[in-house]
C-alpha cells in the first residue's frame, strides 16, 4: 500500500492523494459506499463502476460472518471473487453492527457475546476472530475490532472503553501477524480512534493509535448523535494528531454538508449509509439542495431527476415518474434514488478533490454548504 499526498490547500487542512491498494488506486478524499452483505443494496456492479464511479467499497464483518459465512467466502476464493467487484474494498470489523443491530450483547474484557439479529444464534467476537474473519473476507483495508460508545456517554465508560479499544488493538496486530492471507495479496489494518465527545480522552487516543505505526488511522465513535459542533471539534483535535502522511477515515460520516466539513479538516476517506439507506426512503441528495421526492411538488415535475448528475438515469428520467415509482411502491424507485445519491456523493468528493487541487476549495465549500442542507 502507498498513499502519495499530491497538494494540500493553502487556506485549508484538505488534502487530495492517491492510496494504491492491491485491488487498484483510490483519488481522495473518497466516499466509499456501504455494501453491507455483499451487495450496495439495490445498485448492480455495473452501475456503481460506470455510473456511480465508485472506486472502493465497504463489507461488515457481521453481517458476512452470519451470512454466507466464512466458509462459503473462503471457498469462492474471498469477497472479491464472491461478488464480482475487482476494485478495493474496505471491511469494518463487526464491532460496531454487534452494538447497533445485535441482541443481548455483553462486553468484557475478552470479547462480546451476542445473538444474531437474524436467527437469535448465539457467538462469540474477540479481536482474534474479527481478524480471523477479515482473512476470509479478504478485504483490501481491514479494521480493528473497538467499541464504539454510544451518545451521551459518562466519561469514566468512555475512558475504560477506549483503552480496552487500544488493548483490543494490540491484540489485533498480533494475531493478524500469526495468521497470513489466504488470497495471495496484502490487507491492512486500520486502527480506530475512540474517546467519546472528550477531548482529552480524544486527544490520548489519538497519541495511542498515531504511535502504532499503522499505515491508515480510522477514527470512531462519532456520528452516533452528538452535535455537529462535537463532531467537527473532535475530528480536528484528532487529524492534528494523527499522521499527515497517511490516510485518515472518518467512519459513519455523514450527510454532505458534514463530508466537506470535515475535508476541509483533513478527513480523506468515508462512508455512510445515508445515500442508499435514506435514498430508499426517497430523499434526495444535490448540489441544490435536499429534495423529498414523495412530495406531491413533484407530481407534475417533468425535469430530469438531477440535469447534472453524471449518472445517466437521473437525466433520463424526471422527477415525476421518481415520484410515482415510490407512491406506488415499485422497486425502481428506491433502486434509481440509491443510484443517484452515490453518485451525487462520488461527485461531491470528486469534485472537492478538484477544488483542492486548483486552490478553491475553502471559497467553494463556503458557497456550497447552505446549498447542500437547503429543502427544496
Ligand atoms: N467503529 C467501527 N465502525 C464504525 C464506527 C465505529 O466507531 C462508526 C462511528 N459512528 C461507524 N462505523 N468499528
Amino acid at each position: 500500500m502507498s498513499f502519495t499526498l499530491s497538494t494540500t490547500a493553502s487556506d485549508s487542512k484538505a488534502r487530495a492523494g492517491v492510496l494504491k491498494l492491491a485491488h487498484g488506486e483510490i483519488e481522495t478524499p473518497i466516499f466509499m459506499p456501504v455494501g453491507t452483505v455483499g451487495t450496495v443494496k439495490g445498485v448492480h456492479n455495473k452501475e456503481l463502476e460506470d455510473e456511480i464511479a465508485a472506486q472502493i467499497i465497504l463489507g461488515n464483518t457481521y453481517h458476512l460472518y452470519l451470512r454466507p459465512g466464512t466458509s462459503i467466502l473462503e471457498e469462492a476464493g474471498g469477497l472479491h471473487k464472491f461478488m464480482g467487484w475487482n476494485k478495493p474494498i474496505l471491511t469494518d470489523s463487526g464491532g460496531y453492527q454487534v452494538y447497533s443491530l445485535a441482541a443481548n450483547r455483553k462486553i468484557n474484557e475478552e470479547g462480546v457475546k451476542f445473538s444474531s439479529h437474524i436467527d437469535g444464534s448465539k457467538h462469540f467476537f474477540t479481536p482474534e476472530k474479527a481478524m480471523e474473519i477479515q482473512r476470509s473476507i479478504g478485504a483490501d483495508i481491514i479494521m480493528a475490532f473497538d467499541e464504539c460508545t454510544p451518545y451521551p456517554c459518562e466519561k469514566s465508560y468512555a475512558r475504560a472503553s477506549m483503552e480496552m479499544t487500544h488493548r483490543w488493538l494490540r491484540r489485533c496486530f498480533d494475531h493478524l501477524e500469526k495468521i497470513p492471507e489466504l488470497y495471495g495479496y496484502p490487507q491492512h489494518l486500520f486502527p480506530i480512534v475512540q474517546g467519546s465527545v472528550y477531548p482529552d480522552l480524544r486527544q490520548k487516543s489519538a497519541e495511542f493509535i498515531a504511535s502504532q505505526n499503522a499505515v491508515g488511522n480510522a477514527i470512531g465513535g462519532l456520528s452516533v448523535g452528538e452535535p455537529h459542533e462535537d463532531l467537527y471539534e473532535m475530528t480536528d483535535l484528532v487529524c492534528n494528531i494523527l499522521p499527515t502522511e497517511k490516510p485518515r477515515y472518518l467512519m459513519g460520516v455523514g450527510t454532505p454538508d458534514n463530508i466537506l466539513e470535515c475535508i476541509d479538516l483533513g478527513v480523506d476517506m468515508f462512508d455512510c449509509v445515508m445515500p442508499t439507506r435514506n435514498g430508499r426512503n426517497g430523499m434526495l441528495f444535490t448540489s441544490e439542495g435536499i429534495i423529498n421526492i414523495k412530495n406531491k411538488k413533484w407530481e407534475r415535475d417533468f425535469s430530469p431527476i438531477d440535469p447534472n448528475s453524471p449518472v445517466s438515469t437521473d437525466t433520463f428520467h424526471s422527477k415525476a415518474y421518481l415520484r410515482h415509482l415510490f407512491i406506488a411502491r415499485e422497486r425502481l424507485g428506491p433502486q434509481l434514488a440509491s443510484i443517484h445519491n452515490l453518485g451525487f456523493y462520488l461527485w461531491l468528493v470528486k469534485e472537492a478533490r478538484k477544488r483542492i487541487i486548483d486552490g478553491t476549495f475553502k471559497t467553494w465549500k463556503t458557497q456550497m454548504i447552505p446549498k447542500l442542507k437547503n429543502r427544496l
